[in-house]
């Protein structure tokens, strides 16, 4: 069974939001389009408290972009985004979500950022996603969604470490940083991640 994973499409993450990918909304066709093609759709939301450790605003003296220090882990600072609740951390009313099985929410604790729908940044806590794929007879994903560098990025790396046959679906990211996307993509090759090109 092939499962698509759709990354953090929220409106934070599309223009206007809080934290903006550029063109993030372009992909939103291409996803509504590929779903048909998997035999599993699910998707994760990034989902914060307000004050979250990983918000700049949360730390006196800090900007957008920093990287600090957070109980061990480098942790870059974000603006507020995605809080539990607000209009921004809804998946977009543009994504279809009719074959979208189960919604995994991420980033929920305190103290600790989850870019991968898999685990926390310090795979303290397990989503509970690999558990529904694994149910789910899934062996192959495809992810897709917002940011490529950042959840994209680490949910696929932590989908190959598991043992998914994984690609990146490259017409149906979107980075936030392009040369940091560059670095990361080159990573996810070396490991043994595919490209999935389906035109859009
Ligand atoms: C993301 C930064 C902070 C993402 C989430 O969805 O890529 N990036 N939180
Ligand atoms: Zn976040």
């Amino acid at each position: 069974m092939r499962a698509l994973i759709i990354v953090d499409v929220q409106y934070d993450f599309l223009p206007g939001g809080a934290l903006a990918v550029p063109h993030g909304d372009r992909i939103i066709p291409v996803v509504n389009r590929l779903q048909r093609d998997f035999d599993v759709v699910v998707a994760t939301q990034d989902w914060h408290p307000a004050s979250h450790k990983s918000f700049a605003s949360a730390h006196v003296g800090s900007k957008p972009f920093d990287i600090i220090d957070l109980e061990g882990l480098a942790q870059t600072l974000w603006p507020d985004h995605c809080v539990q609740g607000t209009a921004g951390a809804q998946l977009s009313e543009a994504l279809d979500i009719r074959l979208v099985e189960a919604i995994f929410r991420k980033g929920t604790e305190l103290s600790i950022d989850s870019y991968s729908g898999f685990f926390d940044n310090g795979k303290r806590r397990k989503t509970g996603l690999a558990g529904y794929l694994w149910d789910r007879g899934v062996a192959d994903v495809a992810v897709c969604g917002l940011a490529a560098d950042y959840c994209v990025y680490f949910t696929a790396m932590d989908a190959l470490q598991l043992g998914f046959g994984t690609s990146i679906v490259e017409d149906a990211v979107r980075p936030i940083d392009e040369s940091g996307y560059a670095a990361k993509r080159a990573a996810f090759l070396q490991q043994g991640g595919k490209l999935l090109a389906v035109g859009g």
